[in-house]
C-alpha cells in the first residue's frame, strides 16, 4: 500500500480546521494543522458567511501543512455545513456574498411555497424535512427579490463546491451536499427535474452531480504559485460535513443510531433507501444522501448552538466562559425543572439566547431557569430528552430496536452531554472520534486514490485508529420518569 498524506479542510458553522491525515493502508493518524473561528457577519440587516476570510484561512492551512510536513499533499478536499451556496458567473466572479442559513429573509418563504407545492408533496418528492433555510427556499427568496434576469452563464455552487471551484477551476456539484438542498430526487440521486420544472429558477443554474470520492482537478496554477506548492489533486470527498462524519462512525453493524454533535445535533441511522411516509413526515425526519449510495435518515436538532449562543451572549455581557467551565457549572448544578424543545424554530436566529430559553419555559408553564448553571443544565438535559424521543421515533420507523448510540464530533468533548444521553436513552453511548468529519473526509480521499474500498473497510480503519469512549446508562428509572414530564411539555405545545 501507498503511504498517503492528505489534507482535509473542514468548515463547521462555529469553527474551521485543516487536518493532516497520514494513511498507511490500515491505520490513519490525524493532526490539526490550523484552526480558525467561523464568525458570520451582519451587514445591512442581512447575515452572511465571510467567504473571503474563509478562503484566506484555507490558504493559510495549506501553507501551514507545507511548513509542518515539508510535503506536498497527495490531495485536498473541503467539506462544509449544508444548504448554503454562492453564485458564480461565466468569468468566475462570485456574485455577492453567500448568505448564512440563519438569515431572516426566508422566514416566510416556506409557507408561500406550500401554496403552490403543498408540504406533503414536497416531502414526497424530495424526502427532505422542510426547514426554512433549505436551498430551495433560499432560492425562492432570492428569486422574489431579483430585479434583473439571471445570466445564462451563472452557476449555483454549494459552499464546498464553491471552495473546490476556487481551488481547481472546476464547477461541479457533489452529491451529499446537494442532497441537503431539497432539490434532489432521493431515489435517483440526481436533480429533481420535475420539481425544478415547477419552480421559477433557470435550470442553467445547476451543474452536473458527482459522487463522493471523485477527483475534480488539480490546484489552479496561480494558487500553486502563491502557495509555492506542486500539483495537488482536488477531490470531492463526502462534501457535506455530516455525511463525512457518518462515514467515520466506528461500527460495522447497523444496530445503532448516530448523533453527529457540533453546532447541530444530527441524529439518525444509515439506510439503503429513503424512508418517506406519514410518520417520517410528521416527525420531521429527512433523507439526506450518504457516501456509497447510502441514505442518512436523520433529524436536524438545534444542538449545541443553544450553548454556543449563550456563551456568546454572556461574553458580550463581559463574562467569558470556556466550554469546559460551562460543562462544570452544569455538572455541579444537578437539579433541573424545565425543558425546551431543541427543534423549535424560535431558537434558529442568533441573539439573546438565555432570554429566549427563559421565555420558552415561562410560556410553557415551567419553572424559569434564572442562573447560568440552570440554563446550561436545562439545555443539556433538553438535548438528551430530544435524543431519547428521536431514538423512539427511529425505532418505530425501522420497526426494530437499536442497541447503541454512536456520538461523534466536537460536541462529545462535553462529556456530561454524552453521559446524560446514555442516561436518557438507556443505551450505551460510544463517543468518538471528535474530528469525525475530517476523518471521513480524509478516508474518502483515500478511497478516491484507490487505497481503501467499501464503507466497512473505511470504518475498520476508524475502529483500529480511533477507539471510542464508552458511557454506560445510570439512574435510568429517574430519567424515564423525567422523560414523561418532557413529553407533556412537548405535547402541550403541539395542542
Ligand atoms: P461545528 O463543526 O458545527 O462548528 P464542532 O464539531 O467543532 O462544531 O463542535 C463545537 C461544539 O463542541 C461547541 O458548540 C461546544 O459546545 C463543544 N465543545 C468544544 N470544545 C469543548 C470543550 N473543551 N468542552 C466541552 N464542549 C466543547
Ligand atoms: C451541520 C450541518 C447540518 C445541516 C446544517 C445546515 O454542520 O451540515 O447537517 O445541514 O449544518
Amino acid at each position: 500500500n501507498k503511504h498517503l498524506n492528505m489534507l482535509a479542510v473542514d468548515f463547521g458553522a462555529s469553527s474551521g480546521r485543516t487536518i493532516w491525515g497520514e494513511f498507511t493502508g490500515s491505520k490513519l493518524t490525524v493532526q490539526e494543522i490550523h484552526r480558525f473561528a467561523n464568525e458570520p457577519v451582519e451587514l445591512g440587516g442581512s447575515l452572511y458567511w465571510d467567504f473571503l476570510r474563509l478562503f484566506h484561512e484555507l490558504k493559510k492551512g495549506v501553507r501551514a501543512f507545507k511548513q509542518v510536513t515539508s510535503k506536498t499533499p497527495a490531495s485536498i478536499a473541503v467539506d462544509t455545513w449544508g444548504v448554503d451556496y454562492g453564485l458564480v458567473d461565466g468569468n468566475g466572479n462570485l456574485l455577492g456574498n453567500p448568505y448564512h442559513y440563519r438569515d431572516a429573509r426566508t422566514n416566510a418563504t416556506m409557507e408561500t411555497c406550500f401554496k403552490s407545492i403543498p408540504r406533503t408533496e414536497l416531502f414526497e418528492r424530495t424526502g427532505i424535512q422542510p426547514l426554512q433555510f433549505n436551498t430551495i427556499f433560499q432560492l425562492l427568496a432570492w428569486q422574489q427579490s431579483c430585479t434583473r434576469p439571471v445570466g445564462e452563464d451563472v452557476r449555483l455552487l454549494f459552499m464546498p463546491d464553491l471552495f473546490h471551484y476556487y481551488l481547481s477551476g472546476v464547477k461541479a456539484t457533489e452529491y451529499t451536499i446537494a442532497s441537503t438542498s431539497g432539490l434532489l430526487d432521493p431515489a435517483a440521486r440526481s436533480w429533481n427535474r420535475e420539481l425544478l420544472g415547477k419552480l421559477p429558477f433557470a435550470q442553467s443554474l445547476f451543474t452536473d452531480i458527482v459522487m463522493p470520492g471523485t477527483q475534480l482537478g488539480t490546484l489552479r496554477s496561480e494558487l500553486r504559485e502563491e502557495l509555492a506548492i506542486g500539483s495537488v489533486p482536488v477531490v470531492a470527498a463526502a462534501s457535506h460535513d455530516t455525511a463525512s462524519a457518518v462515514v467515520s462512525i466506528p461500527a460495522l453493524t447497523n444496530n445503532y443510531a448516530f448523533i453527529s454533535c457540533g453546532t447541530w445535533s444530527l441524529m439518525g441511522v444509515e439506510t439503503d433507501k429513503p424512508v418517506i411516509n406519514e410518520w417520517s413526515e410528521r416527525w420531521s425526519f429527512t433523507n439526506e444522501g450518504g457516501a456509497e449510495q447510502k441514505i442518512r435518515l436523520l433529524k436536524n436538532i438545534m444542538g449545541l448552538w443553544l450553548l454556543q449562543e449563550c456563551k456568546r451572549h454572556w461574553e458580550l455581557e463581559g463574562d467569558s466562559l470556556t466550554y469546559a467551565q460551562m460543562q462544570e457549572m452544569a455538572a455541579v448544578h444537578k437539579h433541573n425543572a424545565s425543558y425546551v424543545d431543541p427543534e423549535d424554530p424560535v431558537f434558529l436566529a442568533p441573539g439573546h439566547m438565555p432570554d429566549r430559553i427563559r421565555a420558552y419555559c415561562r410560556d410553557t408553564g415551567q419553572t424559569v431557569p434564572q442562573t447560568k448553571p440552570e440554563i446550561i443544565r436545562c439545555i443539556l438535559e433538553s438535548l438528551s430528552m430530544k435524543f431519547k424521543q428521536t431514538l423512539d421515533e427511529i425505532e418505530f420507523l425501522l420497526g426494530r430496536r437499536l442497541e447503541h448510540i454512536h456520538m461523534v464530533g466536537g460536541g462529545i468533548q462535553n462529556t456530561l452531554l454524552c453521559q446524560l444521553t446514555a442516561n436518557a436513552t438507556g443505551r450505551t453511548v460510544f463517543a468518538g472520534p471528535i474530528e469525525a468529519t475530517a476523518i471521513g473526509n480524509i478516508l474518502m480521499q483515500a478511497k478516491a486514490h484507490g487505497e481503501v474500498g467499501s464503507l466497512n473497510e473505511i470504518r475498520q480503519v476508524v475502529i483500529d485508529s480511533f477507539p471510542p469512549d464508552r458511557y454506560v446508562p445510570a439512574d435510568t428509572d429517574a430519567w424515564q420518569e423525567a422523560y414523561q414530564s418532557y413529553k407533556k411539555i412537548d405535547e402541550s405545545k403541539s395542542e
